[in-house]
C-alpha cells in the first residue's frame, strides 16, 4: 500500500506494470505518418512509458502512473501520447507535473477543447467526459503522475480515427496549438 516515489525522476520503487510505446506503436496518432514512418525505419524510438502501480481493478479503487514522455517531433508535431477517453466516461483524473515542459490537451463530445501548460508543481484536472493527450513541448523529458479510477479503462480508437481537434505543433523555440485538418 505505502509506494514511494523520487520527485526528481518520478522513479516509483513499486511498479505493478510498464508500458512502452516506441514510434511503431503511434501509427495513426501522428499527423504526418510519412515522417513517422522514416522515424520507425530510423531506429524506432520508445516515444513514452508509462510505469503504473494498481491495488486493485474493482469499483472504488485508484490507481496511478508515472508518465515518461520524450522529447522530439514527427514532422513537426511534438512527441505526445496516443491519447484516450475514458471507457466509464463519468470518471475524471488527476495529473500533476514533476518535470520538464508539456501541455495538457483535454476536448469533449461537445466539441469543448482546452489546454493546460504544465511544468513541475502544477496540478491538472481532466474533468469527467474529456480525452486527454500529453505533449512534450520542452527540450527534456516530460514526467507527470496521473491518478484516476482503477475501473476508468482506456478508450483510443476513437483517438486513433479522428484525432483531436487540435495539434500541437513545433514553432520556432515553442509551440503552436493550431486546428486539426483533419478533424
Ligand atoms: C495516463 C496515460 C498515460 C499514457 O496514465 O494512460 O499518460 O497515455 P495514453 O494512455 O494515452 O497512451 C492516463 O491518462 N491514465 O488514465
Ligand atoms: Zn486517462
Amino acid at each position: 500500500m505505502l509506494n514511494e516515489i523520487d520527485l526528481e525522476t518520478g522513479k516509483l520503487r513499486d511498479i505493478k506494470n510498464i508500458v512502452v510505446r516506441r514510434a511503431s506503436d503511434m501509427r495513426g496518432f501522428f499527423s504526418n505518418s510519412e515522417a513517422l514512418e522514416k522515424l520507425i525505419e530510423s531506429g524506432d524510438p520508445i516515444i513514452y512509458e508509462v510505469f503504473e502501480w494498481k491495488y486493485s481493478s474493482s469499483p472504488g479503487n485508484l490507481s496511478y502512473a508515472v508518465t515518461v514522455l520524450r522529447s522530439g517531433d514527427v514532422g513537426g508535431e511534438f512527441y505526445m501520447t496516443k491519447g484516450h477517453y475514458h471507457e466509464k466516461e463519468e470518471m475524471g483524473e488527476l495529473y500533476i507535473c514533476l518535470r520538464g515542459r508539456g501541455l495538457l490537451l483535454m476536448q469533449n463530445r461537445e466539441g469543448d477543447v482546452k489546454w493546460s501548460e504544465m511544468k513541475r508543481g502544477n496540478i491538472a484536472y481532466v474533468p469527467p467526459g474529456y480525452a486527454h493527450r500529453s505533449i512534450n513541448v520542452g527540450d527534456e523529458e516530460f514526467i507527470f503522475l496521473a491518478v484516476y479510477p482503477s475501473d476508468a479503462g482506456h478508450n483510443y480508437g476513437d483517438i486513433k480515427e479522428k484525432g483531436f481537434r487540435k495539434l500541437v505543433m513545433k514553432k520556432g523555440d515553442g509551440y503552436e496549438v493550431v486546428d486539426n485538418e483533419k478533424y
